[in-house]
């Protein structure tokens, strides 16, 4: 069993599909095994995201992060870590695959939703950063 992070985005919290997103991630046989709701400054933005430093989008995605709550969850699976990647798709809602939550409910490539470890390694750093 493998544990990977999945990050519910405050467009996401805002449209009230926490409930939605949840279904979708027990539907694929995930063990949700914690879950928090917090609210990030944009300091701690950054830093969840300083893989990203130095690209043009950062600045406005710190700002996206960081404008409202979003919802922290710890899950579990055989294969989490890509079977996540999977339901979630491409980062482009527009590209990503029909049936992924990107796909159904992110709304531009930058407010997509979701957010999911991209590797074993990143899904260690990432859960122990909010939990
Ligand atoms: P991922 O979330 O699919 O792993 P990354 O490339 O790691 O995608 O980018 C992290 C987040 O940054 C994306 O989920 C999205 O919110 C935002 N992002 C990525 N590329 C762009 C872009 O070209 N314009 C605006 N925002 C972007
Ligand atoms: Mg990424």
């Amino acid at each position: 069993m493998q544990k990977t992070l999945l990050i519910i985005k405050p467009d996401a919290v805002e449209r009230k599909l926490i409930g939605h997103i949840l279904s979708r991630l027990e539907q694929a046989k995930f063990n949700i095994l914690e879950m928090k709701m917090l609210h990030l400054s944009p300091e701690r933005a950054r830093r969840f995201y300083a893989v990203h430093q130095g690209k043009l989008f950062l600045d406005s995605l710190v700002e996206y992060m960081s404008s409202g709550p979003v919802v922290a969850i710890l899950l579990q699976k055989s294969n989490a870590v890509a079977d996540l990647r999977i339901l979630v798709g491409a980062t482009d809602p527009a590209k990503a695959a029909v049936g992924t939550i990107r796909q159904e409910i992110g709304l531009d490539v930058q407010q997509n939703s979701v957010h999911a470890s991209d590797s074993l390694e990143t899904a260690t750093g990432e859960i122990s950063f909010f939990f």
